[in-house]
């Protein structure tokens, strides 16, 4: 057996990113994926708690509610304040936008070195929690714009989603799995608890085309559009082909598998919440960059997600997303 043979054979994230830096951006400094070795590290900070939630005294709710009038729990607490304090350290992420934040948090204004801006839900599906059903952590990354009058924060935040430089999610499941692109494929690591890292298992992954699942909260149905329920209807048919549904209630874990196996997910406006539930920013924007770059579709249902102007920080929009065929599919059905 020769040394070749012994050698380890993994690529850790930070490798990856700096192998495809060198390839693709060779006079890039490095700081791009400085900043992403902090998204990494709260990830895994992050997968430590959810971990051990049972084990000490972190599950269950805080009493209180978020700006969006969900109630918050422990863990979405410790996940926020942990991405929070390891971009903190980072010189070059000027603003952070969470979904557990009313505000956007400004570290770096006028540092024109700070030019990231870092938006994330930090725990998806968190009313999963205590039943250990799997849970996420979303980002998105952009940067700040040129020639925006000092003080103007919110113009440098609400940019469409084809400015994202990068996106991507963690999920902590069964084994701990992070996503991310930056414009060039979707590539996807598993966490290696025995040495803390997270290895390359997937790269440039594809979503088929097509799937034979649907995953939708079917329980709004009556309060969906028409064209919706209409398809709902159909898809139930021998005309479908036999399709099964699938739904989890954590985004991240219901878009992870819609990602490797195909399929399509809808979050539909419903006739009490006209722009649905899902966030843009930090949960549609993300998603829909991932699902595109590996060859899949994101809509409102009537745009593509990436394409809509953002207005307010917290916005919500309707989500349909998946292999490009199924979500063509739903479309036809889904006429506005
Ligand atoms: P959260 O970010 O507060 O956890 O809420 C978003 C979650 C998504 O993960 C999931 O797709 C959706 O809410 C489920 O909502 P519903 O229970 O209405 O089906
Ligand atoms: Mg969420």
């Amino acid at each position: 057996m020769g040394a070749n043979d012994l050698t380890p054979k993994f690529r850790t994230v930070q490798q990856h990113i700096l192998d495809r830096q060198r390839q693709h951006h060779p006079t890039a400094t490095g700081e791009f994926s400085w900043l992403l070795s902090g998204i990494t590290l709260a990830t895994k900070i992050i997968a430590d708690h959810v971990r051990r939630a049972g084990l000490v005294d972190i599950l269950g709710a805080t009493g209180e509610t978020n700006v969006q009038d969900e109630e918050v729990q422990k863990l979405d607490i410790i996940a926020n304040e942990t991405i929070a304090a390891c971009l903190g350290y980072r010189d070059n992420v000027g603003i952070m936008v969470s979904e557990e934040d009313d505000e956007p948090r400004i570290l770096k204004e006028l540092d024109s070195l700070a030019r990231y801006i870092v938006l994330f839900d930090p725990l998806d599906g968190s009313s999963n929690i205590d039943v250990n059903v799997s849970i996420g952590t979303i980002f998105s990354i952009m940067q700040r714009r040129e020639n925006v009058a000092a003080g103007k924060v919110m113009d440098h935040i609400l940019q469409p989603g084809y400015k994202q430089v990068a996106a991507g999610y963690v999920i902590y499941s069964s084994s701990t799995v992070m996503a991310y692109t930056t414009g060039e494929g979707v590539h996807m690591f598993t966490l290696d608890p025995s040495i803390g890292a997270f290895r390359l298992n997937r790269e440039n992954v594809r979503m088929p085309k097509r799937g034979k699942t649907y995953s939708i909260n079917e329980a709004y149905r009556s309060r969906f559009p028409a064209g919706v329920q209409d398809y709902l209807d159909w898809v139930k048919t021998e005309d479908a082909g036999g399709y099964g549904l699938r739904y989890i209630g954590s985004l991240v874990a219901d878009f992870h598998r819609t990602l490797l196996k195909g399929g399509v997910f809808l979050y539909p406006p419903t006739n009490k919440s006209p722009k649905g539930k899902l966030r843009l920013l930090y949960e549609a924007n993300p998603l829909a960059f991932i699902a595109e770059q590996a060859g899949g579709m994101a809509t409102d249902g009537q745009q593509r997600i990436l394409d809509k102007a953002p207005t307010a920080l917290h916005e919500r929009t309707p989500l349909l997303i998946g292999s490009e065929e199924e979500v063509k599919q739903v479309a036809e059905f889904w006429q506005p």
